[in-house]
């Protein structure tokens, strides 16, 4: 049986209370539990209302407050490991959490946010059913505006394409989505994992698409085709911790290798609502203007010393009038790739700097393609990522067969049978053997060293 999870901060208490009383009287769910940041305004009212909801469902619905577990800024990662480790114990008498609510463990949890106005039963059908089928990992996918989804495209998508190009993380739909139903053999992983407790912040999502992958959990992406519905931002700057910690996030796995022998599926999508297609992500105007705020002469050296001229140049002309058409795609990599090599996290200047960058990357993106309609921005997001992580594959292959003495003469010959050797050097797995880690790989692959 499973226990249901909504981590809220601040949201509309109608949207939750409906979110909850769906969950609670689904046949498969046999908890609900709220886990809000603090006793704030949203907190309080659930309190008041759960009596009367409680009383229309048979399940027992559980709410608190996120324990303090991380060592980054206390946010959704605290709310979401607080319900893992709740999941765990929510059996037996615990120290942190008290008297047991259920008699028998847990199964299977899911996440779900709880600002969707979207949800409805079937989401946790979905992902039962395909939890029957033994995958231990269940991700929902959804269609998404052509505007949306920004930090997942430019950021995450981009990032695991040119880390781990072999891996199942660049084929992940959504890697940061916040929907997805893990088994307890799945929550034991990521419990036990240093990296994954210490994440409080927005870098939680990354961390479990992550670990997951690397743990070699069987994983299947199941699709939502009526789509994400929920609060929306209004300019870019919303984004802003959300977008330096998901890199941060990132940047902190660069060196880790990965295996990737586990089984990836993903069900089919179907066509686009025109609710999605013809929908805004985020307001273009107010986001010009950020190109211009906050700048320092730090930033401005940063720029000149650290990244290519025309974007030094192309950036700092933004003081005085917004630009983009300098950051293309193959100009965004070259930029994404100083970045995880210099980026410092908790510095305000680099920050600001990397928002910058990422402005201008979205305006670009924007302004080229979105203008020429949905279909047109979404397979050039599509073939960005498609085509980083194809070079970055070939460089990695390469790099790693001139690493175990094969001349390039040989490579087409022994190609085959390389393929066939069941090694602990997979071609098809992203890790590095020790006398490739100590190389210095030239060009894109600068990350390995
Ligand atoms: N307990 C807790 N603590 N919940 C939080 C906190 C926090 O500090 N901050 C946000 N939440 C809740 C929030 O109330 C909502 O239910 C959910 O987490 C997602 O937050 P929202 O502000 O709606 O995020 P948004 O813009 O929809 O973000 C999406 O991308 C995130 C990401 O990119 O990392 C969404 O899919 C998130 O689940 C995902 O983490
Ligand atoms: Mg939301």
């Amino acid at each position: 049986m499973a226990l249901v999870c909504f981590p809220f901060k601040k949201e509309d208490v109608d949207v939750v209370m409906r979110n909850v009383k769906t969950a609670a009287q689904h046949p498969r769910v046999r908890m609900v539990l709220l886990v809000g940041a603090s006793e704030n305004e949203t907190y309080v009212e659930i309190d008041a209302r759960l009596p009367a909801l409680g009383a229309q469902c048979d399940v027992p619905i559980v709410q608190m407050t996120q324990l303090r577990l991380g060592a980054l800024r206390e946010g959704k990662g605290d709310g979401m490991n607080t319900a893992l480790l709740y999941f765990l114990r929510a059996h037996e008498y615990d120290e942190l959490f008290g008297e047991p609510v259920v008699s028998e463990p847990l199964e299977r949890i899911h996440f779900y946010d709880a600002d969707i106005e979207s949800f409805n039963s079937s989401w946790i059908t979905k992902a039962e059913e395909a939890a029957d089928m033994e995958y231990d990992v269940i991700r929902h996918y959804f269609p998404r505006s052509s505007t949306d989804a920004q930090i997942t495209w430019q950021i995450t998508k981009v990032g695991f394409s040119l880390l781990f190009p072999l891996s199942v993380l660049p084929w992940v739909q959504q890697p940061l989505g916040g929907e997805l139903c893990l088994t307890r053999r799945c929550v034991d992983v990521l419990v036990s994992d240093e990296r994954v407790m210490r994440q409080s912040d927005w870098g939680i999502d990354t961390l479990y698409t992550f670990v997951c992958a690397q743990a070699g959990m069987n994983m299947i992406e199941v699709y939502v085709p009526e789509g994400k519905l929920h609060a929306l931002y209004g300019g870019l700057r919303d984004l802003f911790n959300m977008l330096i910690e998901c890199f941060a996030a990132l940047q902190g796995l660069q060196k880790c290798s990965i295996r990737a022998e586990s089984v990836h599926r993903i069900a089919s999508a179907e066509p686009v609502p025109n609710s999605v297609t013809s929908k805004i992500g985020y307001n273009i105007e107010k986001s010009l203007v950020l190109l211009s705020e906050n700048w320092t002469p730090r930033q401005e050296e940063l720029l000149h010393v650290l990244f290519p001229e025309r974007v030094a140049a192309g950036l700092i002309a933004c003081r005085d009038w917004p630009q983009y058409s300098f950051m293309d795609e193959a100009t965004w990599v070259e930029c994404y790739q100083v970045l995880l090599a210099n980026f410092e996290f908790g510095d305000s200047d680099w920050h600001e700097l990397i928002f910058k960058l990422w402005v201008s990357r979205v305006l670009n993106y924007t302004m080229r393609h979105v203008i020429r309609g949905y279909d047109t921005a979404m397979n050039e997001l599509r073939h960005m990522v498609q085509d980083i992580q194809q070079k970055s594959a070939i460089e990695l292959i390469k790099a790693r067969r001139e690493a175990q003495g094969c001349s390039p003469r040989v490579l087409a010959s022994e190609q085959d049978k390389m393929r066939r050797v069941p090694s602990e050097l997979s071609l098809f797995s992203d890790e590095y053997s020790s006398s490739f880690k100590t190389q210095a790989v030239p060009g894109i692959m600068n990350h390995a060293t």
